[in-house]
């Protein structure tokens, strides 16, 4: 099932290959939480084998004790990495030697705690030049007072907290074919919001004449009465609830479509369908409300297909 087989020798190879210790650490997040999502599809399956999810846990465990020995070489003063690595070694004997079901989901929690952890601390230390310079303004505060470095703490926990939980976004399926055909690539997006240039949107898929479906609900919050906003480079159409509410198909450059109407609160299915034909290629999917300008639908208010701990989607 899955890549369960090669993913050591992937790991490996994404670790001596990528440029970044950050670029290192988010590919193997991004292939930890791939793991844990697929492991939760299994272990919500019914009959499912639970022989299947531990094997998918396995991997996620092995990505993200990867993600931790890259990051521990970035922050070597970091224990706590040293200590989560241990714990993360343990986890993945436990998890090949196939253990009971209850201690599955449980491994599962563990590795979404770990996985959010392990982002938190990125932005804290790898952050951007500004989250950087942040850190070195609460160092020099904390000379001056301890309430101003209290509050560049506040602001870095504030950041982490933004960021989406492991199963908040839209089921997205990448085909290597326009009009949604060829071989499909599944993986979670937490938006809708990519500007691919001319690069290719993800391995395996090529640069032009690809096409994607993202699939799942829209949370649409009590009082709240957006208009959905949708724009592509270069062909784009959305249904909500079964209904047309979006269509440019026609191959275009880059612009937007505002649906009639505003969304009512509540839960609603959702289905985008998008394509490159050439050049450039570039998808929106917002909202706006009350004349503001359109932004990204944030990940809280997007659920996969097959819904997530918050919200189911029928
Ligand atoms: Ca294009």
């Amino acid at each position: 099932m899955l890549y369960v087989e090669d993913v050591d020798e992937e790991i490996s190879d994404e670790v001596k290959g990528a440029p970044g210790v950050r670029a290192r650490v988010d590919a193997l997040l991004e292939r930890a939480r791939q793991a844990a999502l697929a492991a939760r599809v299994v272990l919500d399956t019914r009959g499912a084998v639970a022989k299947d999810a531990a094997q998918l846990l396995a991997a996620g465990w092995r990505s993200f004790s990867a993600a931790l020995r890259a990051a521990h070489g970035a922050d070597a003063g970091g224990e706590w990495l040293a200590a989560l690595s241990g714990a993360a070694d343990a986890w993945t004997s436990r998890l090949e030697g196939h253990p009971p079901r209850r201690d599955l989901r449980l491994a599962l929690a563990e590795l979404a705690r770990g996985i959010r952890s392990l982002h938190a601390w990125k932005i804290r230390v790898l952050g951007s030049r500004a989250e950087r310079r942040l850190r070195l303004a609460g160092r020099i505060a904390l000379a001056a007072s301890g309430a101003i470095f209290a509050a560049a703490i506040a602001i870095g926990v504030a950041v982490s907290l933004s960021i989406p939980d492991f199963d908040e976004g839209l089921t997205a399926i990448y085909y290597t074919k326009r009009g949604q055909a060829g071989h499909p690539f599944e993986r979670i997006d937490h938006q809708v919001d990519f500007s691919w240039g001319r690069r290719s949107p993800m391995k395996g898929v090529g640069r032009d004449r690809f096409s994607v479906r993202w699939e799942g609900c829209l949370v649409v919050e009590n009082g709240r009465h957006p208009t959905l906003v949708a724009g592509a480079d270069e062909a784009i159409r959305v249904r909500i609830d079964g209904v047309k509410a979006i269509e440019d198909w026609k191959p275009h450059q880059f612009r937007t479509n505002s649906a009639k109407g505003g969304l009512k609160p509540g839960v609603h299915r959702i289905r985008v369908d998008y394509e490159d034909v050439s050049g450039e290629a570039r998808v929106f999917l917002g909202w706006t409300e009350d004349g503001e300008p359109p932004r990204p639908i944030p990940a809280e208010n997007l659920v996969p297909r097959d819904g997530n701990r918050k919200h189911k989607c029928p």
